[in-house]
């Protein structure tokens, strides 16, 4: 499998503004994906913010599996997270009394409360920004890499909050939670191979959730009977083309001759996963293995 590249220049530049705006600020509110905390979870905010409360956020909650949310929330290391939807109003409402009571000194005439927004590419940090507000203040779109600067938007007279651009950090050798990150649509798609990636997520899908795949794709032959005559070996990619090539097939990803062009039904798949079309998927679960699975 060709290894996840995914960190660019202006992810280095990016990661010295996020420290330099850290100082500046009185909350870090951190955005993680709800479908996976562990791996959207930048390892360097602990080092950066260390003097400043961090106020934890599971975006994307709609798109996760609520058991597995749960699971995670309980499970976490520091103040209980919220899951939300950063798109709905009465989601991310509670926020600004939250970060009010994380830094009580702040706020009234001449001390405005500062905000920080932090998290990875595309996790919804400009989408909170404008639900928040109101407005469209913030630029927002379905691909990493959307803002390029720190914005500062007033949210009442003495409370403002600042977003940023998304940061990914250099954990080149978590293989496992690249893929997962690529598979969520964190990581910019030159940055990887669609038919590795989508090959991974297609099998995670079928041994997790082997059900919603059935259905979503209407399959002609089970989860089972595919697992019965394919090797579990993921250096084997055969289960993997295997369950692309089925969704293919039922998509009329065809080239001529009747071949299933992988590439198609590679981005066919990983549309609907990120789009929650095939169901509420989480990629990960709380005391799992680091790198795995
Ligand atoms: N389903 C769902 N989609 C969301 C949620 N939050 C954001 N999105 C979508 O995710 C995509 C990225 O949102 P942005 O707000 O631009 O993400 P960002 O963190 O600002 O991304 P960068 O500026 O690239 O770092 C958009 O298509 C949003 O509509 C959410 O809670 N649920
Ligand atoms: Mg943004």
């Amino acid at each position: 499998m060709e290894k996840i590249n995914w960190f660019p220049g202006h992810m280095n530049r990016a990661r010295r503004e996020i420290g330099d705006a850290i100082r500046k600020s009185d909350v870090v509110v951190e955005l993680v994906d709800a479908r996976l905390p562990s791996s959207s979870r930048n390892p360097m905010l602990g080092e950066l913010a260390t003097e400043k409360p961090v106020l934890t956020l599971f975006t994307k909650s709609d798109l996760a599996d609520p058991d597995v949310t749960n699971a995670w929330i309980e499970a976490w290391d520091g103040p209980r997270p919220l899951a939300l939807v950063m798109s709905e109003r009465k989601s991310v409402a509670k926020i600004p009394e939250r970060c009010r009571e994380l830094a009580p000194h702040r706020g009234g005439p001449g001390r405005t409360l500062k905000i920080l927004v932090v998290g990875i590419p595309n996790v919804g940090k400009s989408t909170l920004i404008n639900t928040l507000t109101g407005k469209r203040v913030a630029k927002v779109g379905d691909r990493p890499a959307v803002t390029r600067r720190a914005q500062r938007v007033e949210l009442d007279h003495d409370l403002s909050i600042f977003d940023s651009p998304g940061v990914l950090w250099p954990r080149l050798d978590d293989q496992g939670g690249a893929r997962r990150m690529a598979a969520s649509g964190a990581v910019g798609e030159n940055a990887f191979e669609l038919i590795d990636v989508a090959g991974w997520a297609v099998c995670f899908v079928a041994s997790t959730y082997p059900a919603l795949l059935e259905d979503r794709f209407d399959l002609d032959e089970s989860v089972a009977e595919i697992f019965a005559r394919t090797s579990p070996d993921p250096a084997d990619a055969t289960r993997a083309v295997e369950l692309l090539e089925a969704v293919g097939r039922r998509r009329g990803a065809l080239r001529s001759g009747g071949h299933v062009d992988l590439d198609r039904a590679a981005d066919i798949f990983l549309r609907d996963l990120r789009a929650a079309k095939i169901g509420r998927i989480s990629f990960e679960r709380p005391g799992e293995r680091e790198d795995g699975p």
